[in-house]
């Protein structure tokens, strides 16, 4: 771990540097936990960004300031208290950038937030808190003064994604169309309906609006007491629909199986996560929400296990270049894991929306 110390050794860190240890489990970038000897003296967080998914580096780390440095002012606005834990706060290096290049990779150092836990599951209760969270998260990013670049251009644009899909299956590199047949068969039955969002946009109806876009359960940090201190991984905060950080989080927090269950009968959507999550977010976003956004929050549901899925069969096609994998099949698994979930969460639009409309 020599090197990961001379690449901390170019940030401003307060303490002696004791350890370096992988943190998390994110399928982007590669995450350490960087101890300082000293009790007194924050910990943090290394991570090497993953360059070849994140082109634009200024940029991503521009958005990034920006989102940061609005939400801590609107806290201090608020005079909310112990705002260290609930906004990121990025080191500079001795350039005064947020990031390191080092010949070959970007690294970033933030302050690591102490006493807070991620989960990959959550209960209703947090489900809860974790709508107003998402919802407040948006709300306060709504009147955000800069405009924020897309640091993955057409990140959640479900257009493209079947465009490269329609494209890896024309280009067939790694020779595995063939036994993927009746998913790409199932996805192309879906994909008008699925592209809605663009065409509404098209047509002026539908706004764009700063998102997290990754919004899964395991992005949101809470304190002992199960409050949410904040959001994290905001790699991909941009100009999006409001579909995707409400979707997004349904995909991973109301899947009663693992997001690559092999076990499909673990698999399904669970209605009581979807109320609680509801219900919090259109409390904390109804305020500014448009009713065509509302009511197409049952689509947002269905929309991200239908993109997830046919981003992982995209990457399974091509042969694993973008996921991290685990072992050969782990991109098919994962796309027949999310099938799964958009079949259940498909069985329960009209519940969705009768509960939604039971909330305004
Ligand atoms: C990636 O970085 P991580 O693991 O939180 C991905 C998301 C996917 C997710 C699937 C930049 O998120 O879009 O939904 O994996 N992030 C990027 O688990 O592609
Ligand atoms: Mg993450």
């Amino acid at each position: 771990m020599k090197n990961l110390r001379s690449i901390v050794s170019n940030f401003k860190i307060e303490g002696t540097l004791q350890e370096i240890k992988p943190l998390g489990a994110g399928l982007i970038n590669d995450t350490y936990k960087v101890t300082t000897q000293e009790a007194e003296k924050p910990d943090y967080v290394l991570q090497r960004i993953n360059h070849a998914i994140f082109q634009d580096v200024d940029m991503l780390q521009a958005n990034i300031e920006a989102v940061t440095t609005h939400i801590r002012k609107k806290l201090e606005e608020q005079q909310a208290t112990d705002i260290d834990r609930k906004v990121l706060h990025f080191l500079p290096t001795a350039e005064g950038k947020t990031y390191w290049y080092d010949g070959e990779s970007y690294w970033r150092i933030m302050v690591f937030i102490p006493n807070a836990k991620t989960y990959e599951t959550v209960n209703p209760e947090f489900s809860y808190y974790a709508g107003v969270a998402f919802g407040n998260f948006q709300a306060m990013l709504a009147d955000i003064p800069n405009e924020l670049g897309e640091t993955i251009p057409k990140f959640h644009n479900m257009e493209f994604r079947l465009q490269q899909l329609r494209e890896a299956v024309a280009a067939n590199p790694a020779g595995r169309v063939e036994e993927v047949k009746s998913y790409l068969d199932e996805l192309e039955k879906r994909a008008e309906e699925m592209c809605k969002a663009e065409r509404l946009h098209r047509e002026g109806k539908l706004p764009k609006r700063v998102c997290h876009c990754d919004t899964k359960v395991n992005n949101m940090m809470f304190d002992e007491q199960g409050n949410v201190l904040c959001v994290i991984d905001l790699d991909t905060v941009m100009p999006s629909f409001i579909f995707s950080d409400f979707g997004d989080f349904l995909r991973s927090a109301a899947n009663t199986g693992l997001e690559d269950d092999s076990d499909l009968s673990h698999v399904s959507f669970n209605m009581e996560i979807f109320k609680a999550f509801a219900k919090g977010y259109l409390e904390s976003a109804k305020g500014f929400l448009l009713p065509i956004e509302i009511e197409n929050l049952p689509y947002a549901a269905a929309l991200f296990p239908y993109m997830q899925c046919v981003r992982f069969l995209t990457d399974y096609i091509n042969g694993d270049t973008y996921y991290k994998i685990k072992y050969p099949e782990h991109n098919l698994v994962r796309t027949k894991a999310q099938f799964k979930l958009l079949q259940s969460v498909e069985e329960h639009i009209p519940d969705m929306k009768a509960f939604i409309a039971s909330c305004l």
